[in-house]
């Protein structure tokens, strides 16, 4: 059927039928010209609306310590092997993919880090350990399948380097059905603000790890920010739990500026509840309205930081 029949048939407008398609929400081909849509997949959008998502099944785990302790191990000696059965272990077992990043990844990783700074590491068993952690996450990370919840773009400042941190938060958000466009690392700003326009993105996130890239980084959130696309800074001291409750959290106001308050998103996100696994919740300098936060200590006292992670 056309995508005309099928808005009237959703009892949308077939702007919105449109702007599905466009996302990969409700599939489509294109026949001379005009998008055709079939009926199955028609009925499937149907029932992924009326169907209210099943309360995920959480493990609850103590103490991730031992776990980020394995990691490391295994990352230090190079078992691959080691590292996707503790991955599988963790997300088949009902952890959540930002549990695993903020308790798990990054302690392991920083650890490495702090090893190499002390040259006890060589850069080769570094970069080793980076790419097999970007191999095992990768794998958590398919597109979902159904209707996603919206577009997400997922960048860098061009200076930097580090991946890590986009590919957690690609992955995060992907396992909560956002469909993402993740750019890696070395685009410039331009590319990024076109393909960000392009793709129609709602959200965009932009993940800095160096206290150096930290001035590139807001002046991308600047640049990408737009009415009805909210664009969130990450950084060290951050976590991805505070991502995935800060894309849970309802949308500025009406009261907020176009693109959003960032001081409006600072009050409201310690209403999130700070679970045991979210520690940056409870002790991020941004969220406390304290703006030297890890990466701003080495930076000037900057009245613009919370803007960093509010919504754009
Ligand atoms: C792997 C690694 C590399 C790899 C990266 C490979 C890759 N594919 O990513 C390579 C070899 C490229 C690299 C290069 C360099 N690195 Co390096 N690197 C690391 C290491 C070991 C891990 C990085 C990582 O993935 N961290 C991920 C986690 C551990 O960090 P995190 O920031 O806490 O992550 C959280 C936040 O980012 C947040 N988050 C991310 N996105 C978002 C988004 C939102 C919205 C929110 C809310 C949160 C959020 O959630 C994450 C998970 O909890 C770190 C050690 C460390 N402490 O991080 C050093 C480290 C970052 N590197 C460091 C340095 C010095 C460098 C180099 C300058 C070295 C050099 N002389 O060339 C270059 C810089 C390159 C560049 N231009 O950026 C230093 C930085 C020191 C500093 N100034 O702070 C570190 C800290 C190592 C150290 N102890 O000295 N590095």
């Amino acid at each position: 059927m056309s995508l005309a029949e099928a808005a009237v048939s959703l009892g949308v407008h077939y702007q919105t039928a449109y702007r599905w398609v466009r996302r990969g929400v409700l599939p489509a081909v294109k026949v001379a010209g005009s998008y055709e849509i079939d009926t199955g997949d028609l009925e499937a959008l149907r029932r992924d609306r009326r169907t209210p998502e099943p309360p995920p099944q959480r493990r609850q785990v103590r103490s991730f310590g031992r776990f980020a302790d394995r990691l490391l191990a295994d990352l230090v000696v190079g078992d691959e092997a080691g590292v996707r059965e503790l991955f599988s272990d963790l997300v088949e077992g009902g952890v959540s993919l930002a549990e695993v990043c903020d308790q798990v990844l990054s302690p392991a990783l920083r650890a490495i880090g702090e090893r190499w700074s002390r040259g006890e590491l060589s850069i080769a068993v570094e970069h080793r350990a980076s790419a097999i952690c970007e191999r095992a996450l990768a794998r958590w990370a398919p597109h979902p399948p159904g209707r996603p919840r919206g577009v997400a773009v997922v960048c860098s400042p061009a200076s930097e380097g580090h991946e890590l941190p986009g590919l957690m938060a690609a992955t995060v958000l992907r396992g909560l059905r956002w469909r993402v466009h993740h750019l890696g690392v070395g685009v410039p700003a331009d590319s990024i603000e076109r393909l960000v326009a392009d793709e129609g993105a709602d959200l965009v996130v932009v993940s800095a790890t160096l206290p150096e890239t930290l001035g590139d980084a807001r002046e991308l959130v600047g640049r990408l920010r737009a009415p009805g696309r909210r664009v969130l800074l990450g950084r060290p001291g951050l976590t991805m739990s505070d991502l995935a409750a800060a894309v849970s959290a309802p949308e500025p106001g009406p009261a907020a500026p176009a693109g959003g308050s960032s001081e409006g998103a600072e009050r409201r996100l310690p209403s999130n509840p700070p679970g045991p696994s979210s520690p940056a919740l409870q002790s991020s300098p941004a969220l406390q309205g304290d703006p030297a936060g890890p990466i701003n200590g080495a930076d000037r006292p900057d009245p613009g930081a919370a803007q960093a992670w509010g919504p754009g």
